[in-house]
Parts: C-alpha cells; structure tokens; sequence
C-alpha cells in the first residue's frame, strides 16, 4: 500500500510582521486547511521541515496553537516528523519528547548521527535538523589533516551516510532544514544562514531518497538539479512584505508502491495578505477607496512627495483612513532616475545616494546606509576589480 505524507515548513508560529501585526491567526487559519486535508484523506505522516517557531523562546499563545496542532495531527492516526530549523530553539523542541510520543510525534530538534534515522515499518525517514557550520564535523576521517572542507561537502557526506542507513527500507524520505544553491529566494530569507558558506549544491541530495521534503527557503519550488524529487513548500502565509502577493502552498505526496512518486501541490487560501503600493502624495484617497474594497489587505505605502510638508499630510490621512490596515509607511522625495538611494531603516530616516553604474559608489552608500564601516582596503580591490571588468569587456 502506497504511503501518503503531507510536507510543510516554516510556520513561525509568533511571528510579528513589520513590528505590530501578529500572525497566528494566519498561521491557524493555513493549519486548519492542513486538518482539512488529514481529516478528509488517509495521510501517514505530517513533515514539518523546520522552523515550527518564529524565535527561540516562542510566546505561550504560539506554544498553545502548536502543540494543539500536533495533538489535533495525532489524534487522527497521523505521524508527525518534526525537524528543527534555525529559528528553533533546539531545546524548546526537545520539551515535546515527553508527552510528544503519546500523540505520534517524532521531534529531531538538532542534528544527532545517533537518533539520524527513524525508521517505521517499511519506511526511513533521515531527518538533518538546521546545521551550524561549526557543528558540523567530519563523518570520515579521508580527508587530509587540516584540509579545509566545504558545508556543501560535509553535507554530502552526511547525507550519504543517511541513504545507507536507509537503503534497505522499502520507502526513503529525507527531510532537511537546509539552503540549496541555485533556488529562488524570498526576501525575508536573507539572514546569515543563506549566505553563502551555508549553500549545498543540490547534486548532493542522494538519489536513493524517494522524496526530499525541505524547509528554510520561503518560496514554493522544486528543486530543479537534485538527482531526486526534492521541494522547498515554503512558508504558510505571506510572513512579510518580502512575500507580498506570493501564492502559499503545502504538498499532498504519494510513494507508490511501484517506486514512482505522485505531489500534488496544494494552495493555501489566505486568511491576509499583504501588499506594497506607491502612491503620490497628493492622490491617497484614490488609495485608500480602493484598498477598503479588498478586505483583509495590509499595506506597505511608500508615498513620493517634494516636500517633507507634503509627505506629513499624506500619513495623516493615511492614518486616518487605513488604520491598522498601514503596517508601513515610507517616503520617497523627488524620485530621481539618474541616481539610487538606501535608506536607513528605524526611527530617522537618511538617505545615501549614488551613481547606478559605479558599483564601488554603490557599495560604499550601502555601507553607510547600514551604519557599517567603509574598508578603505576593500573599495580600492572593489575599484580595481571593476576597471579590470570594464578593461575587458569594452
Ligand atoms: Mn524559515
């Protein structure tokens, strides 16, 4: 009989969207539309590939609607796979273990080769919880004395370690909290742990696995180059304005017991979603009529005024008239086409303008705009490196 598994990541649960708007009931209302789907099919297990919480020490309401959750999963029949992701407090998850085991969930808060595979029946799952590079070490010892090895390479190694402990079980999942070159992001990915030094080529995915359900990437995809069939389902809801009017989906699979594998994508309706509009200061109410037709829409305003005089008297009616419905509001003064500008997030705004062809100027305004220090050791490469560019390709 073929197995059946639902695949979600990256619920956050406590996430506060642009410092006010809290989003549980975002995440409950996308949770009851995975319910729906267990309550109304036959489905074996439930991945959450990482990122249950939005912070390591998440708020009681957040505890409350997840552990609900897992108990509402498991009191269906249905087994939970739980992975940590790097917003997760390893040990905050740990706290699941105790009663977790009475209601079917199986949590993997950190990356332990001892407790890697959690096998059921016929079925492996190998499960790689979010990963410091530092804590990661070598599995084997063939690689030269001091020989620098990459993430992606230990990865490899890891993963390959997992396809043999899985190899004679009939169906093998892997679930991993991991960030795979080459995918396409979000915007509210860009922390540190998409950086570079943390991209797994996605070659590394052994083809062994059936399917690679993954979770740290907040845009709905399947990964093109894996060797297997791998997805990223992405985030529940829209978590920020870096997802504004991005479509949310879960996946539905089947392992056949032929050895094919069927997904079936499945849309989250939104309970809200957010949006970035322009607008000139002196048309908001145009604005403000259209958006109240919308409903359940949070704004992103960014007014162009001339004058500061002119931008205030925008907000205000803003204010007035979108209410909570403003998450957030910024201005542009005499957008100007010839020259880019970074802004200052926070309270005081300022702004770093520069010439859109001269990267070095660029780099340098960025730098400024983030109130980092200017290298004057790194423009001068920065510099050299550019005119050797524009040397060559003139
Ligand atoms: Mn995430």
């Amino acid at each position: 009989m073929a197995v059946r598994l639902l695949h979600i990541a990256d619920l956050h649960a406590g996430k506060i969207t642009a410092k006010v708007l809290n989003r549980n009931k975002d995440l409950e209302h996308a949770l009851e539309q995975v319910l729906q789907v267990i309550k109304t099919t036959r489905v074996d297990y439930l991945i959450i590939a990482g990122d249950v919480f939005d912070k390591a020490i998440p708020d009681a309401d957040s505890e409350h609607l997840i552990y609900n959750f897992l108990v509402e999963v498991g009191l269906r029949g249905t087994t939970t796979v739980v992975i940590g992701g790097n917003h997760d407090s390893p040990k905050k998850l740990r706290n699941i273990l105790p009663w977790g085991e009475r209601f079917k969930v199986k949590v993997f808060p950190v990356l332990d080769l001892k407790k890697f595979i959690f096998t059921d029946g016929d079925v492996a799952f190998v499960n790689v919880p979010f990963v410091h590079e530092r804590a990661i070490t070598d599995l084997d010892n063939d690689s030269p004395e001091g020989a620098k090895v990459s993430y992606s390479e230990k990865i490899k190694k890891l993963l390959m370690h997992g396809a043999r402990l899985a190899e004679n079980y009939r169906y093998r999942i892997l679930t991993a909290h991991l960030f795979f070159d080459r995918v396409k992001l979000g915007h509210t990915e860009r922390e540190v742990t998409v950086a570079d030094a943390y991209a797994v080529a996605q070659s590394v995915i052994p083809e062994t696995f059936h399917y690679a359900a993954l979770g740290h990437i907040h845009r709905y995809q399947r990964l093109e180059e894996a060797k297997t069939i791998a997805y990223y389902t992405g985030s529940l809801y829209q978590l920020d304005f870096g997802e504004a009017e991005e479509d949310k989906f879960f996946n539905l699979v089947a392992l056949n017991d032929n050895g094919t594998v069927e997904v079936e994508k499945i849309k989250i309706s939104p309970l809200r979603v957010l949006k970035k509009v322009t607008v000139k200061a002196g048309e908001v109410s145009k604005l403000s009529a259209s958006v109240n037709e919308k409903g359940e829409t949070y704004l992103w305003v960014e007014v162009e005024a001339k004058t500061p005089r002119e931008f205030l008297d925008a907000k205000e009616k803003l204010e007035r008239v979108l209410g909570d419905k403003l998450l957030k509001l910024t201005v542009r003064y005499g957008a100007n086409p010839e020259r880019g500008v970074f802004r200052t997030s926070g309270d005081e705004e300022r702004y770093f303008q520069f010439n859109p062809s001269d990267p070095v100027e660029a780099y340098r305004a960025y730098l400024s705009s983030k109130g980092k220090k200017v290298d004057p050791e790194l423009l001068e490469f920065l510099k050299k490196l550019t005119d050797e560019v524009k040397s060559q390709t003139k």
